[in-house]
């Protein structure tokens, strides 16, 4: 049954909003209260509430964090690549507009992280509407958030940082350019002779095809790339995955020694990354092997 929609652009049925996967499969929450929506120049955006998992952002009808879940894909984005750097300073971030990932930066207490989102309107949804994502990260006098398109930005900043985490939505709509090679080739340039870059790699289970062309346009630009996986129970079928590209340190040489001591120096408590989930993320099964050979 379909009612008559509360929402300008979140089908509902009843009060569950479903997320429809091409490959013919829906994942649901049931919806307690709409608290904001708004069409931006560039996506349908929309926070509401939810039984299961808190309050959630959704943009262009795509679950983009929840307030119970967004630890389990922010902490994997950011500890692992910077993790891997052994002196990460200068870090700039490519949308992530709910701020969740620039919280998990700034908590490596050495960054000055650079903030690039092209939608300033999700940046202030989230900031009034989703607070726990970002628990103040914009206020952070170290943070320094640019509202621009991310590529033009990077061309002006060549060879400055250290580290790039990509934090896009999927590859549809206005982030499609940003899982192409030219993109990945601004990505290297605008990053020092040992500098590495993360980015969110989607489902391999329902896009491995989108999986496969983003890992080959990475290792265009970077010698040594990594996919490792995570789960994140809001994104179709929970099962998601991130590559990083490098230019000199390899994610899968940090000890667990050096990871133990470095969350204990910066007082980093996460509740999903950790010493054993850092070398046991870039476990891959042979589906998804598969998939990258
Ligand atoms: N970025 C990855 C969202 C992918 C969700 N895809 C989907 N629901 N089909 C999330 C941004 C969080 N900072």
């Amino acid at each position: 049954m379909t009612e008559a929609l509360d929402y300008p652009s979140l089908p509902l049925e009843g009060d569950w909003y479903f997320e429809t996967e091409r490959a013919g499969f829906a994942q649901g929450v049931r919806v307690r209260r709409r608290i904001y929506a708004e069409e931006t120049p560039f996506q349908a955006l929309e926070i509401i509430d939810t039984d299961a998992f808190g309050r959630a952002l959704v943009l262009d009808q795509a679950l983009q964090t929840s307030e119970r879940d967004e630890f389990m894909y922010h902490e994997m984005l950011v500890h692992v690549p910077l993790m891997t750097h052994p002196r990460p300073r200068r870090v700039l971030i490519i949308g992530g507009g709910d701020g969740g990932t620039l919280r998990r930066v700034l908590e490596h207490r050495t960054t000055e992280p650079t903030q690039v989102e092209i939608d300033g309107a999700v940046i202030e949804a989230c900031r009034q509407h989703l607070p726990a994502v970002s628990a103040g990260a914009f206020e952070d006098p170290r943070a320094q958030v640019v509202v621009q398109d991310g590529l033009p930005f990077m061309r002006q900043n060549p060879g400055g940082f250290d580290v790039v985490i990509v934090d896009s939505t999927d590859p549809i709509g206005p982030a499609v350019q940003l899982f192409e090679a030219p993109f990945y080739r601004d990505v290297a340039a605008s990053l020092a002779d040992d500098g590495l870059m993360v980015a969110q790699s989607s489902s391999p289970l329902f896009m491995g095809g989108e999986l496969r062309s983003q890992v080959a346009n990475i290792r265009q630009a970077f010698p040594i790339v990594r996919t490792y996986l995570g789960c994140v129970p809001t994104y179709p079928g929970s099962l998601w995955s991130y590559t990083i590209g490098s230019k000199r340190y390899d994610p899968l040489a940090v000890t667990r020694d050096a990871i133990a001591t470095r969350l204990a120096e910066n007082h980093i408590e996460p509740r999903y990354y950790g010493p054993d989930v850092h070398s046991a993320a870039f476990a891959l099964p042979p589906f998804i092997a598969e998939i990258l050979s």
